[in-house]
């Protein structure tokens, strides 16, 4: 007679706001525990949004137990160790502060806050409640090819990092007349591409050198600066009518560079206004002992340039990050079947709920989400500055 398997200790995940990202975050919940082996089995308690029949039927179609229209009242429950925050950017720091302060975990969407201030709260709750476990929602690291890259710069494949070339780049606000949403404002998103798309990028480059940002020089642009205020809602203080047009408040791209302490020179490049780039997040390091480069829009792909190599067999390679030997993957499908975007939060997911069991934290930790902060911080205060960059006129001859 086979005895049977103890159940699985459960870790009931409460989350805040069920948009895109929350639908994203919730895929990830349901899935991790029907991929990898895990210390607890997540269960997905409760799900908060101020709409409630919006918010009931969100939990019906993500899976969700339940549904609040009051995120204290989420917090509150004895049935709830991990708070999700999927909302806004202008919410972040009060939910986190008062998840912590109650005994939860944190997840928290990128960026952490809308303002360095708000960032440096949220650390310091994370730092008096040592034994939560937060986590920023930076989850292109847990694509298993930029998880590999790491792995490859940090056993020295690349030698010393020279540049590290990073872009960003998406297409929906190409249009000037698409709506004036909550991302376009300053009070409610914090910045615009750079915060939403920079804060990945500033992440990934940070991430993969291992290295914080010693500097920024950067430009920013609003090239539509009002919108269509959308019919029948109040966007933050702008009162809706046919034809109204509201200011937008935040960039709509924002280019920059920045110096290692390493002395490695990156460059970033975040934007929405890129015709024909839907969510073109690439990236190139060159070291001296090598290169890689990586393209979301065939994630599944390494390509590494190894300078040791003979050099009549110098060139780029592909490697195909769909084996068993590559981060995340043994857990998934039989070697050479690829994964998506999505497979990101359920990596995420699986690393937050082992942490919480060993009690260590991960990376990236709520003082990492500060350290990023003050690098958007930075940009923002750099593109403000005239002198950074000094344009030289080229005169007619
Ligand atoms: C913006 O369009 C966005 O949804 C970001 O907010 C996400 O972080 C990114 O993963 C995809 O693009």
């Amino acid at each position: 007679m086979t005895s049977p398997v103890a159940p699985k200790p459960r870790l009931g995940i409460g989350m805040v706001g069920y948009a895109f990202m929350g639908a994203v975050h919730s895929q990830g919940w349901r899935t991790a525990a029907r991929v990898f082996d895990l210390p607890s089995e997540p269960h997905l308690a409760a799900i908060c949004g101020r709409d409630a029949r919006a918010v009931r039927a969100a939990a019906d179609k993500m899976g969700w137990g339940s549904s609040v229209t009051d995120w204290r009242a989420l917090i509150a429950r004895s049935d709830i160790d991990l708070v999700d925050i999927c909302t806004p950017g202008n919410s972040h720091a009060e939910i986190a502060i008062a998840a912590l302060d109650a005994g939860k975990h944190v997840l928290c969407e990128k960026p952490l806050a809308n303002t360095v201030e708000e960032a440096e709260a949220m650390a310091a709750a994370a730092a008096r409640n040592p034994g939560q476990i937060t986590m920023v929602g930076f989850n292109y690291r847990r694509t298993p090819a930029l998880t590999a890259a790491r792995a490859m710069i940090e056993s020295g494949r690349l030698g010393a990092l020279r540049h590290l070339r990073l872009t960003y780049l998406q297409d929906w606000l190409v249009d000037p007349d698409f709506p004036l949403t909550w991302r376009l404002r300053r009070e409610s998103a914090g910045s615009g591409a750079l915060g939403d798309l920079g804060s990945h990028i500033i992440d990934l480059a940070q991430y993969l050198a291992g290295e914080p940002l010693a500097g920024v020089a950067a430009l920013t642009e609003t090239f539509v600066p009002e919108r269509p205020v959308p019919a029948g809602t109040s966007a933050s203080g702008i009162t809706s009518g046919a034809g109204e047009r509201g200011l937008v408040t935040v960039d709509d791209a924002a280019l920059f560079t920045g110096r290692f302490p390493s002395g490695a020179l990156a460059s970033f490049e975040a934007t929405r206004f890129a015709s024909g780039r839907k969510n073109a997040l690439r990236l190139e390091i060159n070291g001296a002992l090598g290169s890689l480069a990586f393209d979301l829009e065939r994630l599944n792909e390494l390509h590494f340039y190894d300078g040791t190599a003979p050099s009549a067999e110098a060139g780029f390679r592909r490697i195909l990050v769909t084996e068993p030997d590559h981060p995340y993957l043994a857990g998934w499908w039989p070697p050479g079947h690829g994964l998506g975007y999505e497979h990101t939060f359920v990596h995420q997911a699986r690393d937050l709920i082992e942490a919480v069991a060993v009690g260590v934290q991960p990376a990236p930790s709520f003082a990492d989400g500060l350290q990023v902060q003050r690098a958007l911080a930075a940009v923002e205060e750099s593109a403000s500055k005239d002198s950074v960059y000094t344009p030289v006129c080229l005169d007619e001859a």
